[in-house]
């Protein structure tokens, strides 16, 4: 008898707890990344990042979404879905600077607090832009990865989609350090996009290839373009006749470097990234953020960040990885 109340006891503690459970997760901050597309491996070392802050945080939800195909009708439709799910915050690398701008507007309306992150939101849709480097310094660095691969002639870039707020820009900077007498050797032929999918993007590099013999260097800002103009070059048997570089994953590069497609690439740490956007939002939820200018906010191990002009804040700058490095790194993302 006595066994028999005491397992009624137990199981009304068990109940008790499991009524306690939700309530608890209630009371958390939710915070939803939205990425530009799912399966993106990039994006995935993000999340990664971000579950850390949200461990280290301890009252953080952290949601990870994105849409399957990097569009912004699709990031709108998610976006919609958090908003009546009621998150406290949106975490969002935005498929198209301006699209996203109605929606965000309306989820701020509703009390979200909203920060965009590696490719920005235009400044009425959100608090703050969280750049991973300083615009002109991926320009100029990418610049001159072409010109140490090359030596000069022929370069055309194989980017991801048309409307990708991080890539335009980096283009645009790029174009302009290009205008610069110390790369003046180097003449850009051709852009085209292959929109962060792997097949499009191969396709498009073959592309390039086909189109452009006397092409030298295949510039992909996106880990995604990169990785698949790496397999095309070497599917071309174009090895030592043009180079890959741009921005990669070490992960995902180490092959292509070893292979001599790539002599180098480069890339900030996406983990660190994620990690510091998502202190960023929780700072946002505890009303910490104005995104003014000067003003700083604390990223636990990443320390302050400092917003600088138009609500943007910049990390650290870009790494570049080759040979002699790539191996160490690519254990870590
Ligand atoms: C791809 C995405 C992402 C970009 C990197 C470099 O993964 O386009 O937005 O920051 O490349």
């Amino acid at each position: 008898m006595k066994s028999v109340q005491h397992v009624i006891a137990l199981a009304a503690g068990v109940l008790l707890a499991l009524q306690i459970g939700p309530a608890f997760a209630a009371d958390k901050i939710k915070i939803a990344m939205v990425v530009k597309s799912l399966g993106n491996g990039f994006f995935d070392a993000a999340h990664e990042g971000g579950n850390e802050a949200a461990k280290e945080l301890g009252d953080v939800e952290l949601i990870y979404t994105g849409p399957t195909a990097p569009t912004a009708e699709a990031q709108i439709e998610v976006i919609n879905s958090l908003i009546s799910q009621k998150v406290d915050a949106l975490v969002i690398s935005a498929n198209d600077k301006d699209a996203l701008v109605p929606i965000t507007k309306r989820a701020a309306q509703r009390g979200i607090k909203v920060i965009s992150f590696d490719s920005g939101i235009a400044e009425g849709g959100r608090i703050l832009q969280l750049n991973p480097s300083n615009n002109a310094l991926i320009g100029t660095k990418l610049a001159e990865m072409a010109a140490e691969a090359s030596g000069g002639g022929d370069i055309a870039v194989l980017s991801a989609t048309a409307q990708a707020t991080n890539q335009n820009i980096w283009i645009a900077e790029l174009k302009k350090a290009l205008a610069r007498p110390e790369f003046s050797k180097l003449k850009l032929v051709a852009t085209v996009y292959g929109d962060d999918q792997s097949d499009k993007s191969y396709r498009e590099a073959l592309g390039l290839l086909r189109s452009n013999p006397n092409l030298k260097v295949i510039v992909a800002p996106t880990t995604v373009g990169i990785v698949a103009a790496s397999k095309a070059v070497a599917d071309e048997k174009l090895i030592g006749k043009v180079y890959v570089t741009g921005l990669g994953l070490p992960s995902e590069m180490a092959g292509h470097v070893k292979s001599g497609a790539v002599k180098s690439f480069a890339i900030w740490n996406p983990i660190d990234l994620g990690y510091t956007a998502t202190y960023l939002a929780h700072a946002a939820v505890k009303g910490k953020v104005t995104g003014k200018e000067g003003e700083q906010i604390a990223a636990g191990r990443m320390g302050k960040v400092t917003v600088e002009a138009n609500s943007e804040a910049a990390m650290a700058a870009p790494f570049t990885y080759n040979a002699g490095n790539v191996d160490k790194f690519a254990k870590i993302f």
